[in-house]
């Protein structure tokens, strides 16, 4: 059970977790180096305003979903890491405005990441797992995953696609309210790309639809719905504080529970339809 009420919850989101990309005047990547790598425009001038907003997880219960034209019928819709669409468009649609990859994948999986197609569409967002609330800096030295020359070999062979890296500070705002909400202690590891595209997109957007991040009758084992990989952490979470995360979609959800048991939809408003 969630502490605060849905309304407050969403103001304390829309006001305590700032959502921002690297720019070029945040120390140290105020170099000239990387400002030829930053993209110079914001996310928000690169995406404009976006009404309807669809985040798809990679959860396995989509498979068989059947929910493929109702995502692509939003504005824009929101993947992670490498969940494909060839061969899955029925199910998951074949829109992708936003993939949000964490550096994990970057770099352990620079090869695949640097040449497959997958990644050429819409714009790419990279996320570290940061030490809590480090200052940048900090960071810079010591990020989990250093994905600084993947990102940079990635920007050389695709100058035109955007491509952002998440300011770190947002995933321990994110993490603060969701330990704030929770009875019990929450693990100090990030929040999932699941919780941070989410968050991510009540930026950007009036409404969005998330689909299957609360599982629903088709809820499995199966991991993805790309892959024959069973593994209930993948739905309940193990290193990240998924089931904390999906508990507090699940209180600020302004859909209905028909929903989220036919199709794993939950309806959350875009912070600028938030009035505190
Ligand atoms: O699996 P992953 O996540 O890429 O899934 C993206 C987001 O979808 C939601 N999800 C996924 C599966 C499932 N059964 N239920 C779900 O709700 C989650 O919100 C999840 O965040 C990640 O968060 O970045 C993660 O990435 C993978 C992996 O690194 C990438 O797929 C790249 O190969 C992690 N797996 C491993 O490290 C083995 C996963 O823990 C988290």
């Amino acid at each position: 059970a969630a502490k605060l009420s849905p309304e407050k919850l969403l103001c304390q989101l829309r006001d305590r977790v700032n959502v921002t990309m690297i720019q070029g005047s945040d120390g140290p990547f105020d170099t000239s180096e990387w400002q030829q790598y930053l993209p110079g425009k914001s996310l928000n001038e690169t995406v404009g305003h976006l009404g309807r907003c669809a985040v798809v997880s990679s959860a396995g219960s989509l498979k068989s979903s059947r929910l493929g034209q109702e995502i692509d019928s939003h504005d824009a819709v929101l993947r992670f890491n490498g969940a494909p669409i060839r061969g899955f468009q029925d199910d998951v649609g074949q829109k992708t405005t936003i993939r949000l990859v964490n550096s994990q994948l970057v770099t352990v999986e620079e090869q695949q990441f640097l040449r497959e197609e997958l990644y050429n569409t819409g714009i790419l967002i990279v996320w570290d797992p940061a030490p809590y609330h480090a200052e940048i800096h900090e960071w810079y030295r010591k990020p989990d995953y250093n994905f600084f020359e993947s990102y940079k070999a990635y920007r050389r062979t695709h100058p035109e696609q955007p491509f952002y890296i998440l300011n770190p500070k947002m995933q321990w705002q994110l993490w603060d309210i969701l330990q704030e909400n929770s009875m019990e202690h929450i693990q100090p590891n990030p929040p999932s790309s699941g919780m941070l595209g989410i968050t991510i997109m009540m930026t950007l957007c009036d409404e969005v639809d998330v689909y299957e991040f609360l599982p629903s009758k088709r809820q499995t084992d199966i991991c993805h719905y790309y892959q024959k990989f069973h593994d209930r952490a993948c739905t309940m979470g193990a290193y990240h504080p998924l089931l904390f995360e999906k508990n507090l979609v699940k209180h600020m959800n302004q859909g209905t529970d028909e929903d989220i048991y036919t199709r794993g939809k939950v309806t959350l408003p875009g912070f600028q339809k938030v009035h505190c």
